[in-house]
């Protein structure tokens, strides 16, 4: 059966990785972009070894494998490989709308637990299994998700799968450089308030929250929640970065302990990923390159100016150190406040303490700033997909970013013409 140990002893919530996917939703979110790919797209980051490069071919083949029931998928999942969501424009990539799936917290913001029956926030689409609201087939019968459970607020949203070319570099900037970027209290005034997540006592990197802390966590939880995959730690999820381990009270990010294999009751023995085959997809996942940016002409130069004047490098900071040299993602890996149109009530991990945020336990209505690079890449945009191209994304900033959303509406449209073109040239 699948893990309950825990589960309600612990005060805040299981992140979740996947969900349904997009009900009813067809593949009208479907932006395929024709913009002209960097080359090393889908490739190596340099500077590899050998061993190193050789794990990461392995792992492609694993991150494109299309798992079968008699191999482990199921016996609830989303989707049978890695590369059906993030896919577009090339394997690592992001996906289309009809991609999207749901997330389902039951409770209070900070008090959040999942659908019994399920190993996390991530509500399956397909499959067969225990499930105390629908069981979910492949003829898409569907049990609609309730707006109360036995009385309790449940919070539901979607999630659009967010590209992971150069990721793995997040884990080479150290707890202290983003810890520096933090102004939980708004110290300096400026309406900007970005605080840091935490994962089981360690600094978040990683998910539209900053949910996790290292990549063999981001790999073994969406292997479980989204395919339903069991594999055994690898190192151990926690001693990739700098996990301290406070004990197991702190919010558990996955369906399980990262340091605990996760198991389940589909008659095939776990773990279904061998320690080989999960070693390779953390290198592949670990080691994509990060996109490469185009020249810069006049106008990509002009709106770099002026993506830094209307305040977007307040949160997209264009570039952090990390120990193998600058990471310029245009992220702090920082939570803000993004306004009410894009709160979607459901809080992962346990953020740094506010005396300004409503709700200081919770990330119910907070984001980590997704990075930039490579953006124009991977439309659809915002957690869920919202957002069909770059203005749309921007226009849809609130709270926190109201400032820098409405300095750029003022713009002359040369110039929010320009700020476009420094973007996609990212
Ligand atoms: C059903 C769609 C889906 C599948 C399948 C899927 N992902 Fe994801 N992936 C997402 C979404 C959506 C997010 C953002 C989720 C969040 O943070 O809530 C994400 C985020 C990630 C991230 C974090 C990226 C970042 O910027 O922090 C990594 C790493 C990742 N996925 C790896 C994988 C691997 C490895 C697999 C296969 C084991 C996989 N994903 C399967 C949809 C998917
Ligand atoms: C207060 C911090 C903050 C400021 C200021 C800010 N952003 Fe963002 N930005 C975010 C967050 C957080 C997200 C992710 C929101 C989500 O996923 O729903 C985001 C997402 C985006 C996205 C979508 C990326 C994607 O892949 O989905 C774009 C494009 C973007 N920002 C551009 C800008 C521009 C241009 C500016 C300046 C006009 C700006 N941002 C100012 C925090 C900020
Ligand atoms: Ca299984
Ligand atoms: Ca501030
Ligand atoms: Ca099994």
């Amino acid at each position: 059966m699948m893990t309950w140990r825990g589960r309600f002893l612990c005060l805040a919530l299981l992140a979740g990785w996947a969900g349904l996917t997009s009900c009813g939703g067809g593949g009208d979110g479907s932006t395929t972009n024709f913009v002209s790919q960097p080359s090393n797209l889908g490739q190596p980051r340099a500077g590899l070894s050998q061993a190193e490069m050789e794990a990461f071919e392995r792992g492609k083949i694993v991150f494109m494998k299309d798992f079968k029931p008699s191999e482990g998928l199921g016996p609830l999942y989303n989707s049978t490989s890695c590369r059906s969501c993030h896919s577009t424009p090339v394997p690592g990539g992001s996906s289309p709308r009809y991609r999207n799936f749901y997330i389902t917290a039951i409770g209070p913001p900070g008090l959040q637990f999942p659908i019994p029956g399920l190993p996390s926030v991530v509500v399956p689409a397909y499959g067969q299994g225990p499930h105390l609201l629908a069981t979910f087939n492949l003829q898409g019968r569907r049990t609609a998700i309730p707006d109360t459970f036995f009385g309790a607020p449940v919070a539901t949203t979607q999630r659009n799968a967010i590209p992971i070319f150069g990721v793995g570099l997040f884990e080479t900037i150290s707890d202290a450089v983003i810890m520096s970027n933090a102004d939980p209290n708004d110290a300096d005034g400026d309406g900007i308030s970005g605080r840091y997540n935490t994962d089981q006592g360690a600094l978040g990197r990683f998910g539209v929250k900053a949910q996790a802390n290292n990549i063999e966590l981001f790999t073994r939880a969406p292997l479980q929640n989204q395919m339903g995959i069991t594999s055994n730690p690898f190192q151990g999820s926690a001693g990739t970065v700098s996990l301290r381990r406070y004990g197991h009270f702190n919010a558990l990010q996955a369906s399980t302990d990262p340091n605990d294999p996760t198991t389940d009751n589909d008659g095939v023995p776990d773990p279904e990923m061998s320690t080989q085959d999960l070693g390779d997809l953390i290198a592949f996942t670990r080691f994509l390159a990060p996109p490469q940016r185009k020249a810069f002409g006049p106008a990509e130069t002009h709106g770099e100016q002026i993506f830094d004047q209307v305040g977007c490098t307040k949160c997209h900071i264009p570039s952090l150190m990390g120990s193998e040299g600058p990471v310029e993602a245009y992220t702090d890996l920082l939570l803000h406040d993004m306004g009410p149109a894009l709160s979607d009530g459901v809080s992962f991990g346990v953020p740094q303490l506010s005396t300004i945020d409503p709700v200081p336990e919770s990330s119910g209505d907070e984001f980590r700033t997704q990075p930039l690079w490579g953006v124009s890449l991977t439309a659809p945009y915002l957690h869920d997909g919202q957002a069909d191209t770059l203005v749309e994304a921007i226009i849809l900033h609130g709270g926190e970013a109201d400032a820098a959303r409405q300095a750029f509406l003022q713009l002359s449209p040369p110039d929010q013409g320009d700020l476009v073109l420094f973007l996609e040239a990212l």
